[in-house]
């Protein structure tokens, strides 16, 4: 079983991102082969501070494994630093649909929030990500629900590949995870927790101090009645719910009869502090770990080493099939 999955260097993760990927990435090492990519790349598809990106880049890193990959267990690398998965880009393109790369959803809300330039990267986004995975043979790729459409326009792309060019590429599931794969914004809980369109004091950062984690809770918007329960027109307290079970592990019944009798601002209180709790431990490590940008380095360079020579022969095989270079 082979595992990938990609993180953009997009300042400080949220608690979705931690919830809904990055601890599906640190369980995938236990179940498989697993690789990970910081995808740099796909980070300069919108309006971005290039100064920023390598700095970025090992703040990522860093809190990847401060949460606990472990590059003897994982592959752990750079996007720009394994060429192949740019050059399948476009000969993946030759299989991939204008009409459904128009359809995404992502991309027509990211192009919205673009001021200047709607770059053509951005419309391209999804083909990057696609030939990430395929280049690797990957069988499952651990993401939150909002990649959901991405994954299968992958799996299409996949699937037309063979089809048109003989069995060749390995056709990828998602894993979504059951509980947590759509983290709301505490403001504005019919919006997902989000780097870019999220509210200020609705996103909870992997490394906020406790206190603001604990104003952020405090100040969450919740619903009308009093009662401590999923339902459709609870979006604030169901987020809440789905955070606490996810934190603790534990169903949303428990959760819901846990506070059966609790009010509002003693529920918060509660959620606030199991997510300070669950967070602790990777803010205590993170400090040491983002401090050495050599050791970060080393790392990447030798998660690319092992990237590319698992990359290169896919390509090699893509390229043949497609009768594109010299003769092999
Ligand atoms: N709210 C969320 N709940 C659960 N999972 C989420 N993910 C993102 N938001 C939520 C998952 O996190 C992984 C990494 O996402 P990314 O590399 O796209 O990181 P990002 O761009 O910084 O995160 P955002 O918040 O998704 O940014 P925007 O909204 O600006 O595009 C992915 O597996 C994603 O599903």
């Amino acid at each position: 079983m082979r595992i990938f999955s990609g993180i953009q260097p997009t300042g400080s993760k949220h608690l979705g991102n931690y919830i809904g990927a990055i601890t599906q990435y640190v369980a995938g090492q236990e179940r498989g082969e697993a690789i990970y990519a910081i995808v740099d790349l796909h980070a300069t598809t919108v309006a971005y501070e290039s100064a920023d990106l390598r700095e970025k880049t090992y703040d990522t890193l860093a809190l990847l494994l401060a949460a606990g990959l472990d590059p003897d267990r994982c592959i752990l690398f750079r996007q720009s630093d394994v060429p192949q998965n740019s050059e399948l880009t476009w000969l993946l393109c030759s299989v991939t649909s204008f009409g459904d790369l128009n359809r995404m959803h992502q991309f027509k809300e990211k192009a919205a929030a673009q001021r200047e330039l709607v770059s053509a990267g951005l419309f391209f986004y999804p083909v990057l990500q696609a030939a990430d995975v395929l280049a690797y043979r990957a069988n499952e790729v651990p993401v939150g629900d909002d990649q959901r459409q991405h994954i299968e326009l992958m799996r299409d792309i996949a699937e037309r590949f063979n089809a048109r060019f003989g069995e060749t590429l390995v056709v990828p599931e998602h894993r979504i995870p059951e509980v947590g794969a759509r983290i709301m914004d505490l403001q504005n809980p019919e919006s997902k927790m989000s780097t870019t369109g999220g509210s200020e004091q609705g996103t909870v950062l992997v490394l906020d101090e406790p206190a603001k984690i604990m104003k952020k809770f405090r100040s969450a918007v919740t619903d009308s009645g009093e009662e401590i329960v999923r339902a459709p027109d609870k979006p604030g307290i169901s987020n809440l719910i789905e955070i606490l079970a996810a934190v603790r592990g534990v169903s949303f019944a428990d959760i819901e009869k846990e506070f059966a009798d609790a009010r509002y601002g003693e529920f918060k209180s509660a959620v606030a502090d199991g997510v300070i709790d669950y967070l602790a431990p990777v803010r205590e490590r993170y400090s040491e770990i983002r401090a050495d940008d050599k050791g970060l380095e080393a790392t990447l360079a030798r998660g690319a080493q092992k990237a590319r020579e698992i990359a290169a022969p896919v390509l090699a095989d893509v390229q043949r099939a497609m009768g594109v270079g010299p003769l092999r």
